[in-house]
């Protein structure tokens, strides 16, 4: 990150995305050597706005050239010789559970045959439609040399988390036929996703954060698919005549895609398509993590609220209920500020200290970026020490005390902006 970027950065605040609301089109980056990460920081990162980069940038990729064939298809023999034995997660398009698609485990080799049936069977099958998606492909195969993570999307706490503690990653491979599709949804915990087509091409419908709530039908339900000619139907969806028509994008084979925080989307695959995607949170987008988790907490304490006198455990009840529903709880969030608060300290250190920096983890962006990232973890960090909800957990097996962290990262920030910032 240059001078310039970490200036204005501390003059906005992030994820101001009301001058996107209006506009018609997503932009498109055209060319990697004229596209530097403090220009995607500035125009796309901080006002929480999507954008498509054209498909020079991801040239390089081993899996744009093994994956595919001459003729621009899937090339399952690759697939098959080299990963033919994975079990990979596969929904079924046309069978809704929830507001999703029910999931199973099967072989990669059985989904490989099923498609290439499918497609003989033209693009039929009493299977129904299968979509191979969220299959940990980089977990499981962390050496096979795909694809590297474009530079923007680099600043990757989630995944910087998941990797230091060896628990979970956000990495996946999409596969599916023409036709499969992802129902109407937001991000896990309100992160940003990036996309990028192996081979292939997906529609996008891309929905700014807040218009989802013309959406709900009139039971506060949000829908399934979009697309569906029900939601002209006032009586069911009383609010629909009020949403935007969606930003519709059009993905070709190469791009990627970077969808911005809380932005509701639906995808269709309009030919048979590959695709690697990750979710991933950052110093731009952490307080609407944070905000999400206070409103699934509001959530849960709403739906089991009649017991809240009389059960004595009901507050880590309900982070129990939270955990188990989104997948984190306040104690993980906070162990989460953590693990990004110690590396960017390090690295600052480090750097202060005059040591190589470049081996650490958060510090490949360069050292305004890693003091960007302390003061937005400073940030968080307080408010979530100020919340009445994270003030009853029993704090004192929080290792390092929230207080005790928050002042050494307070400290931080002061001595590099006292002594080193006219260098960085
Ligand atoms: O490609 C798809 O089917 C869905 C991808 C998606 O929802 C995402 O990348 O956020
Ligand atoms: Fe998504």
């Amino acid at each position: 990150m240059d001078k310039e970027t970490f200036a204005y950065s501390c003059d906005v605040s992030p994820n101001d995305c009301s001058q996107i609301c209006n506009r018609h089109q997503v932009e498109y980056i055209e060319d990697p050597d004229s596209f530097s990460y403090s220009e995607f920081f500035r125009r796309f990162l901080l006002p929480n706005s999507p954008c498509v980069f054209s498909a020079r940038f991801t040239e390089s990729w081993g899996s744009r050239r093994c994956w595919v064939t001459q003729d621009d298809r899937p090339n399952f023999d690759h697939l098959l010789q080299n990963f033919g034995d994975a079990i990979v997660p596969v929904a079924n398009c046309d069978v809704k559970e929830y507001n999703s698609n029910r999931k199973e485990q099967i072989p990669l080799r059985d989904y490989i045959t099923y498609w290439k049936d499918y497609i003989k069977s033209n693009y039929c099958s009493p299977k129904g439609c299968l979509y191979l998606k969220d299959w940990h492909m980089h977990r499981t195969f962390p050496d096979k040399n795909v694809y590297s993570t474009l530079l923007y999307f680099t600043s990757d706490w989630l995944n910087e988390y998941w990797d230091a503690i060896a628990g979970d990653d956000y990495r996946f491979v999409y596969m599916g036929p023409k036709g499969s599709w992802t129902p109407f949804h937001a991000d896990v915990f309100r992160s940003y996703s990036w996309s990028v087509n192996i081979c292939g091409k997906k529609k996008w419908l891309l929905f700014p954060p807040g218009q989802e709530e013309y959406l709900r039908n009139c039971h506060g339900h949000l829908p399934y698919d979009v697309t569906m000619p029900d939601h002209q139907d006032g009586s069911t969806y009383p609010c629909s005549a009020q949403c935007f028509q969606p930003l519709e994008v059009i993905q070709e084979a190469g791009e990627a895609i970077f969808i911005p925080s809380g932005w509701h989307h639906q995808v269709h695959n309009l030919e048979d398509t590959i695709s690697i995607n990750h979710n991933w949170v950052n110093g731009c987008n952490v307080a609407h993590m944070w905000n999400f988790l206070q409103r699934e907490l509001e959530a849960v304490q709403q739906e089991i609220g009649e017991w809240r006198e009389t059960m004595h455990d009901w507050h880590p009840h309900c982070q129990v209920i939270m955990k188990s529903c989104t997948g984190i709880d306040y104690k993980e969030f906070y162990t989460f500020l953590t693990v990004i608060a110690e590396n960017r300290i390090r690295v600052l250190q480090d750097y202060s200290a005059g040591r190589d920096v470049h081996s650490c983890s958060g510090s490949s962006l360069g050292p305004l970026h890693a003091l960007y990232d302390v003061s937005r973890t400073a940030d968080v960090l307080a408010a979530l020490i100020a919340n009445e909800d994270f003030k009853k957990l029993e704090m004192e097996s929080f290792s390092p005390a929230p207080l005790e962290l928050l002042h050494r990262l307070q400290k931080t920030i002061h001595c590099i902006n006292a002594c080193r910032i006219n260098d960085m």
